[in-house]
């Protein structure tokens, strides 16, 4: 029996050890280039590209042949997305199950709408190659994903949210807030899987604060943590600094770079932290 994890390109994943692993990418588009969000794109290229750019620029999730050719020929495969309020990645990925299973009868695929995206796919991700390893049935993996998705949380940072804005993806108002010079909003992926803001702050250091004190808020006791930042790696060790002397007994913390979907949405300086409650 083979297995196949698909994960699109909003987990951020570059690397994944202990099982087959690919991601699909999300596109980001401009007037004048498209940009595929692929492990060999250069991130930082684009994102210097796009504060040069005034003009429209939009994104597009993988499509259903994109997700199906990432399947390859596997037996049985779990293909994980970022939210399906905010993108269409999930009904592509189900698109592609269906289509996958009637091409292959004894095969499955189980896909899964995280109604999160970064951190929370990695831990998705992680959550499947461990249940593997201790030899646990494929359907009881899939159901099992569900209540542990409950058991995660994702937070943010962002100082600009107009790329979020112009896209529909937050209103307007919301938007206002955060193109305020020198305002750090902080948002959760709420539990229907849209943005949800927590709070707004002058300086880095007190929206970070704040993150920390979501996190014990929300029960965290020690559970993995994973980062990801846009070209602010100061901000995620000052965050880490801060876990590390509030939580002692976190253990698992990740810093890594976002990509270029979450890059595009996040923005310059932009944080994202995802961790597991208990
Ligand atoms: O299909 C597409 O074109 C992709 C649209 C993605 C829109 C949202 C991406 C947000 C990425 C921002 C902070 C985390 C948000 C939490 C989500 C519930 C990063």
């Amino acid at each position: 029996m083979t297995y196949k994890i698909v994960a699109d390109s909003s987990s951020n994943i570059t690397r994944f050890e202990g099982a087959d692993l690919v991601t699909v990418p999300l596109k980001i588009i401009t007037s004048q280039k498209e940009y595929e969000d692929t492990p060999e794109l250069n991130v930082d290229e684009m994102v210097a590209d796009l504060r040069e750019y005034s003009g429209r620029s939009s994104t597009s999730c993988p499509s259903v042949g994109d997700w199906l050719a990432a399947f390859g020929e596997a037996d049985r495969v779990f293909a994980i997305t970022i939210t399906s309020q905010l993108s269409g990645s999930f009904a592509s990925a189900f698109q592609a199950k269906q289509q996958y299973e009637e091409m292959y009868p004894d095969k499955k695929v189980c896909v899964v709408d995280t109604l999160s995206t970064g951190a929370t796919m990695v831990f998705t991700a992680e959550k499947i190659r461990d249940m593997i390893a201790a030899g646990a049935e494929y359907d009881d993996i899939c159901m099992e994903l569900q209540s542990y998705l409950k058991h995660t949380e994702l937070f943010f940072m962002l100082k600009s949210m107009r790329n979020l804005a112009n896209n529909g993806r937050v209103s307007h108002a919301v938007a206002k807030i955060a193109g305020v010079l020198g305002i750090h909003v902080l948002g959760v992926a709420s539990e229907e899987g849209t943005i949800a803001l927590m709070n707004k702050c002058r300086t880095q250091t007190s929206a970070l604060r704040k993150i920390v004190s979501g996190m014990a808020e929300r029960g965290y006791s020690g559970g993995k943590i994973c980062i990801t930042h846009t070209q602010n790696p100061e901000g995620a060790e000052e965050l880490v600094g801060m876990i590390r002397s509030q939580f002692p007994n976190a253990k698992e913390i990740t810093v890594s770079e976002n990509r270029a979907l979450c890059s595009y949405y996040a923005e310059l300086g932009g944080i994202i932290i995802g961790f597991e409650t208990k």
